[in-house]
């Protein structure tokens, strides 16, 4: 689903050189961005990307990351907004996608209250069945 290769192989170059100029340490999501690591991915252009989590938790179960690498959301600033914005229409477009009519889960876990694993800002989807609340 890819709207232009050139425009997204540049981007992955650019991803690649401003994670390296910002001294930011690059997690797996760098190897899925750059082509490395093998994903089941479901969108991409050149701001960000979708795939299938390893380990669904729904039956669908997907993230969007931004392939900017910013670790964690509660690193964002005002600079970070069109991003945010994007990440989070990709999100509501892919589900749509997937065909979840029922609604789904949007969820951003951040730092270790949050049990933010991968410090990639990721936008994890979950749907398919009935969520509850609160989580734990
Ligand atoms: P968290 O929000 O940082 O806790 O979530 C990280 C997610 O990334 C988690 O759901 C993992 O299953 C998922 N994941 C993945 O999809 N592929 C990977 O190679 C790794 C983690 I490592």
């Amino acid at each position: 689903t890819a709207s232009n290769g050139d425009e997204v192989d540049r981007a992955k170059q650019a991803t690649v050189e401003s994670s390296r100029f910002r001294n930011k340490k690059p997690t797996i999501f760098s190897k899925i961005i750059d082509g490395t690591l093998p994903a089941d991915i479901l969108y991409e252009d050149s701001k960000c990307l979708a795939f299938r989590d390893v380990n669904p938790q729904a039956p669908v179960h997907f993230l969007v990351i931004p392939r900017f690498l910013l670790p964690r959301i509660s690193q964002a600033t005002s600079e970070h907004v069109q991003l945010l914005g994007h990440l989070l229409l990709v999100a509501r477009n892919v589900a749509e996608q997937q065909g979840l009519t029922d609604g789904y889960r949007v969820v951003i876990n951040d730092g270790v209250h949050g049990s933010q694993s991968v410090y990639h800002l990721h936008v994890h989807v979950l749907g398919g069945r009935q969520m509850s609340w609160p989580p734990g």
